[in-house]
């Protein structure tokens, strides 16, 4: 087989990654471990960042968030029980975000893909990326037991933090930042109404956030010690403990219902360097992971693609390859922006099991300075919106 090229994952990297590339004319290929009802039943982020609205939108897949979504004004974060403040994006910077399901979104990348006709090969196993240093690429898989070469132009790891591509980049020439968090996060779904705000709370018993997925199903998520699993937190012990640690004004709004979903995930912050190594391009989850404390593990992988499709889009049509030789540290810039956020939101919002005294004091100050401070509150909310693409 033979295509421009060929992109390895069908997450929301890969497969927004096919449908601008397929608006620049530049046909692609996609190569995905799991069955698509696997990738599809995923349940993870919920927050779309004001660029990843304009970028759906643009793209003619818009049409369901825009009638599903909920947008919002901006945050809120509330600590101890007692103070609370709003960081307002639309009255600091005219953005708003919109809470509107990963889940949902895939569904709409793949529907779209659908409509033009994409290549998708699931259930693929064995992915090796072969002459990435060459200018004549390929990919080997195996599905349905038999081997398969297809030959490209380029490779785009799409593949999550567990996939092949970043492994396939010399150790030589591969830089790996991480920071583990001594704590992770217990997600539920429950049918009931959300609270009016994407609201972050910070309690002596932890972290709690409750966010939306529509008017009648929340998302729910509390900080739990490393060694939990979801068996540790039957309904009847979750919604105390998620209750007890807002405000009682906003407790007193938390209805309760059986949760329809539960999982846990580990925090950490990562980020790989470089981003592109000879003729593969890495996106998304491939290259970097945030806590989810910053809405923006979703969002990097939209602003990743945006950024990658542009300098394809330029190679193809010009031959120029300044934009493709400029990805990685462009796409760099704003992953250190929202890693930096997300480490600074999480080191703010949850409690730290080996804190000492002046480490809890600090924090608190922190906080009081976020409440009290408007240029403050116009930063964070500067960076929890999106920041703004740079210009090619
Ligand atoms: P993905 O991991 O979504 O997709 C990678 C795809 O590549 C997968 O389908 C995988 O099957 C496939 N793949 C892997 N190896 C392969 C191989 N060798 N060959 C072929 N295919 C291969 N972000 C937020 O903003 N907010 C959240 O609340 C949030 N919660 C999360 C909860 C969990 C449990 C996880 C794991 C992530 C969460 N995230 C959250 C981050 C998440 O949304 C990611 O940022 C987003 O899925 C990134 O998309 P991709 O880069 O496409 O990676
Ligand atoms: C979500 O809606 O799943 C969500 C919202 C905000 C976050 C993380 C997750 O910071």
């Amino acid at each position: 087989m033979k295509t421009q090229v060929a992109i390895i994952g069908s997450g929301p990297a890969g497969m927004l990654l096919s449908e601008l590339l397929s608006r620049h004319g530049i046909e692609s290929l996609v190569l995905e471990r799991q069955s698509r009802a696997h990738v599809a039943s995923r349940i993870r982020a919920g927050v779309l960042e004001a660029t990843t609205v304009e970028v759906l939108r643009e793209n003619g897949l818009a049409e369901r968030m825009d009638r599903e979504g909920h947008p919002h004004d901006g945050m809120r974060i509330v600590w101890a029980g007692r103070d609370t403040f709003f960081i307002d994006t639309q009255r600091f910077l005219g953005k708003r975000f919109m809470t509107y399901g990963q889940t949902q979104v895939q569904e709409d990348l793949y529907a779209a893909a659908d409509r033009r006709g994409q290549t998708i090969f699931d259930e693929s196993s064995e992915v090796v990326l072969h002459g990435l240093e060459s200018n004549a690429p390929h990919v080997s898989f195996v599905r349905g037991g038999e081997g398969h070469r297809v030959d490209c132009e380029f490779v785009v790891g799409c593949d999550g933090f567990h996939g092949v591509a970043r492994r396939s980049i010399p150790a030589s020439v591969l830089r790996e930042f991480e920071k583990v968090y001594p704590f992770g996060w217990l997600g539920v779904m429950a049918r009931v109404k959300p609270l009016p705000d994407v609201t972050y709370a910070n309690h002596p018993r932890g972290f709690a956030l409750a966010s939306a997925r529509s008017e009648k199903l929340s998302r729910f998520y509390i900080q739990v010690p490393l060694d939990h699993k979801v068996e540790d937190w039957p309904d009847e012990r979750f919604w105390p403990e998620f209750k007890a640690r807002f405000p009682k004004d906003l407790a007193e709004q938390i209805d309760e219902a059986p949760t329809i979903e539960k999982s846990v995930a580990p925090l950490r912050s990562y980020v790989a360097e470089p981003m592109r190594h000879g003729r593969l391009f890495l996106a998304g989850d491939a290259a970097h992971i945030v806590p989810p404390t910053g809405a923006k593990g979703l969002n990097l992988a939209v602003s990743d693609v945006f950024y990658l499709s542009r300098a394809l889009g330029a190679f193809y049509k010009t031959g120029s390859e300044t934009l493709i030789d400029g990805y990685s540290a462009m796409a760099l810039r704003r992953v250190w922006s929202s890693v930096r956020t997300s480490w600074y939101l999480t080191n703010l919002l949850h409690r730290f099991p080996t804190a000492s005294e002046f480490d809890q004091r600090a924090q608190e100050y922190e906080l009081d300075y976020l409440k009290s401070s408007q240029h403050a509150q116009a930063a964070l909310a500067e960076q929890y919106a999106g920041l703004p693409f740079e210009p090619a």
